[in-house]
């Protein structure tokens, strides 16, 4: 029916309705932008954001589309160190840990790393592999043959006797999940990072992107776009870097960008 035919008291519940989707969705993007450490909310900005108004009320309105699916989560700007108020790990769809071996068990790094002011995460019980971030919105640089680690940075850093430093991502359902993003080398001096790099899927090496970080013979970066992973509900995806080929863990702090998105 067009709307110019429709009783005036209906056209008046037509126009409430649309207000209301309006005002949820600028106050879903206000949420989120308030709450951002909060999983669940940051996967309804991520819907939100990267659609126009005139779609999501569409969506939202019409049969059949009330659930837009589509899901992302960022490893870097999710990360939940040790000096939160909420700190925890694991953390909503992230665990921060390690392994002794590629495909070994994974071992949840449950000893805070405090490095104020910038440095704070999670280490094992010996001060490594650690998993730690740049909280402040400034590089901070760190020891004689600096570190230097830019705002906001999730790092990554080998234990010495060859332990793998792993974020691991569980999906909450099952689905085709895209990964983009690079690992790349933190420690830019001299000696440099020469780490193994990894994007396992349950623990296994088939099917998992590798690749290397070689700062100072090689690539600086290890780049991975739109890797697709068909994952179900509990499936785990570590992130995974080791010391290289060299078996030498002394600057090797890795960096890591990676966006997940559930795209089916
Ligand atoms: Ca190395």
């Amino acid at each position: 029916m067009k709307a110019a035919h429709r009783h005036p008291a209906e056209q008046a519940n037509a126009k409430r309705k649309k207000k209301n989707v309006v005002a949820s969705a600028v106050s879903a993007e206000t949420l989120i932008a308030s709450k951002r450490s909060d999983s669940a909310r940051y996967n309804v900005a991520c819907r939100i954001q990267s659609m126009s108004l005139p779609l999501l009320i569409f969506l939202v309105t019409a049969p059949g589309f009330a659930a837009v699916p589509i899901s992302c989560w960022d490893a870097a700007s999710e990360f939940n160190d040790c000096q939160k108020r909420d700190a925890a790990n694991p953390s909503g769809v992230w665990s921060y840990g390690w392994k002794k071996n590629l495909t070994g068990r994974f071992f949840l790094a449950t000893t805070p790393f405090n490095d104020p002011p910038s440095r704070f995460g999670w280490c094992s019980a010996s001060g490594g592999p650690a998993i730690v971030r740049n909280v402040r919105p400034v590089t901070a640089t760190v020891g004689v043959n600096p570190l230097a680690l830019r705002a906001g940075a999730l790092d990554l850093a080998p234990g010495l006797r060859g332990e793998y430093a792993v974020v691991r991502f569980t999906a909450p359902t099952e689905g085709t999940y895209k990964v983009s993003g690079q690992f790349y080398a933190q420690d830019d001096n001299d000696i440099g990072t020469t780490t193994d790099v990894w994007i396992l899927p349950n623990d296994n090496k088939t099917g998992a992107f590798s690749g290397k970080v070689d700062y100072p013979k090689g690539a600086p970066v290890a780049s991975f776009t739109s890797v697709q992973f068909q994952l179900k509900k509990e499936d785990t995806l570590d992130f995974e870097v080791g010391y290289g080929a060299n078996k030498d863990y002394f600057y090797d702090n890795t960096g890591l960008n990676a966006l997940i998105e559930k795209i089916k």
